[in-house]
């Protein structure tokens, strides 16, 4: 009897499809593509291309409101663009995410130009030039203007476009993978590994790396292993939020249902209890779950789209303000080492930023900004000291010792705690 089984659950391996799951799961997918559509509407600022390639990988679609969208970024994110070439900055992760978009709505890339010092040529120019920038510079100081996971974004999006990416362009992310120097903060990245494998399996899948194939596939298997041996007991591949990239990395490179099952299993749980409201999240997750990759972007064909996907209008929901407050001890900690510590009492259920402005308004010398991002508000200076980018310095927010997973304005204060907001060299 237990050899039958046996025999039963490895036919149905052998048969599964790669990360297979059962239709069940079709609202719960429906649900998020809803809301994923719905951010559209109340999405503050530039519309946001990682969004609208989810959409369109989706098997749902509103064909009318991401045709608007895909108008919108080539308005208001194409004029942004634009300004940030002019003023020579380096954005390929904005770039690829912005061809990746245009080509899942099957758009002629080849017509879409910017102008810069009076000459207008194509994105994709732009974006193989912006490459090879960033690959001087990681020559000459190991390591990209912006990160590896915008460089690995940059390859997939010319692999994706059809066009050739150049050997010294993918040696370079093949090396930093040999070296592991995917890193965010000082930690190991998840999400970089899982760009960086679906950007090096598009370059193989074209047979154009031949010159060092073995490297490539070597660079393939050590991304592979890494992202399986970062599962962790409850199936997430990282964290929460680099366990979609992390499983569309696993599909695009073949891996099969029994290694993807668990964390398909995590995200579904982490979506029900509604651990993925931003969008971007959402973005990243929901092709995962309908188990497709943004390596599929390359042979998307847009014929024949569902057009079902409709909103029903929802009851506005109003957020009583919690009677019952918590007190928050703001520890920070400047780049000379020195700490100031202020304290707040907020309602529970505050977000950390509404705690900062809260802060901010009692006027004990706590002030700051923030940057806008596809992520949304980035933490940028605190009391007057700037944490740049460009100095490789950031604000590393934690929770009684553990770093926060979510920025200020997801992660909320449900109790009593101290968050440290420290100036941080990565
Ligand atoms: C690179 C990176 C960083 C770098 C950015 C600088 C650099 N080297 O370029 C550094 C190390 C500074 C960083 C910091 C943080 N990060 Co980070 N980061 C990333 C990563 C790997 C890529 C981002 C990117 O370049 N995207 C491509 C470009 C085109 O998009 P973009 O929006 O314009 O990119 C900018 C923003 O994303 C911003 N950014 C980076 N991280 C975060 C986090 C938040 C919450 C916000 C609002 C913005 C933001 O920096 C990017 C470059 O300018 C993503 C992975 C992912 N899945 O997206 C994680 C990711 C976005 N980061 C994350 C987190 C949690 C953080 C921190 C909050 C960690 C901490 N405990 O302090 C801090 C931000 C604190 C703050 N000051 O507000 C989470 C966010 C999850 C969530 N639900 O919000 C992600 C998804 C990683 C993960 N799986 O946990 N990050």
């Amino acid at each position: 009897m237990l050899s039958l089984v046996l025999i039963a659950s490895l036919l149905a391996f052998a048969s599964g499809k790669p990360c297979d799951t059962e239709g069940t799961n079709s609202e719960l997918h429906l649900s998020l593509n809803k809301n994923l559509l719905r951010s559209l509407e109340t999405q503050e600022g530039l519309p946001n291309p990682s969004v609208h390639l989810a959409l369109r990988l989706s098997n749902y679609h509103n064909l009318a409101k991401e045709s608007e969208h895909l108008n919108r970024l080539k308005n208001d994110l194409h004029n942004d663009i634009q300004s940030s070439l002019s003023s020579s900055q380096s954005v390929v992760g904005l770039l690829a995410l912005y061809a990746l978009a245009l080509k899942s709505s099957c758009y002629d890339l080849s017509t879409v130009t910017f102008t810069v010092n009076e000459k207008s040529e194509t994105l994709l120019t732009h974006l193989k030039k912006q490459m090879e920038d960033e690959k001087e510079h990681i020559a000459f100081s190991q390591r990209p203007l912006t990160n590896y996971y915008q460089y690995s974004l940059g390859v997939l999006a010319l692999c994706a476009s059809g066009i050739r990416v150049h050997n010294h362009v993918s040696n370079k992310l093949i090396k930093a993978v040999e070296h592991e120097h995917f890193k965010h903060g000082d930690s190991e990245s998840i999400d970089t590994n899982a760009m960086a494998g679906m950007a090096l399996q598009c370059v193989k899948d074209t047979g154009s790396h031949v010159q060092k194939a073995a490297e490539l596939d070597t660079a393939l298997s050590k991304i592979k292993q890494k992202l399986l041996a970062s599962r962790r007991t409850d199936g997430h591949i990282g964290n929460e939020f680099s366990t979609g990239l992390a499983v569309q990395a696993l599909m695009a490179m073949g891996t099969r249902v029994a290694e993807c099952a668990a964390s398909m299993e995590a995200m579904r749980t982490d979506a029900r209890s509604n651990t993925y409201h931003n969008p971007m999240a959402i973005s990243q997750i929901l092709p995962a779950l309908q188990q497709t990759s943004y390596l599929t972007v390359k042979s998307k064909e847009c014929l024949n789209e569902d057009d079902t996907l409709v909103l029903e209008p929802i009851d506005p929901v109003v957020d009583l303000p919690s009677v019952s407050k918590v007190t928050v001890m703001v520890e920070v900690v400047a780049s000379s080492g020195a700490a100031a510590v202020y304290s707040v009492d907020v309602p529970k259920g505050s977000s950390l930023l509404e705690t900062l402005e809260l802060l901010n308004g009692k006027n004990v010398g706590f002030t700051f900004e923030k940057e806008s991002s596809l992520w949304g508000p980035f933490l940028s200076a605190v009391n007057r000291e700037q944490a740049r980018q460009s100095d490789r310095r950031y604000w590393h927010l934690s929770s009684d010792g553990t770093a926060l997973n979510q920025g200020v304005n997801d992660f909320k204060i449900e109790a009593a705690q101290e968050i440290t907001i420290k100036n941080t060299s990565y």
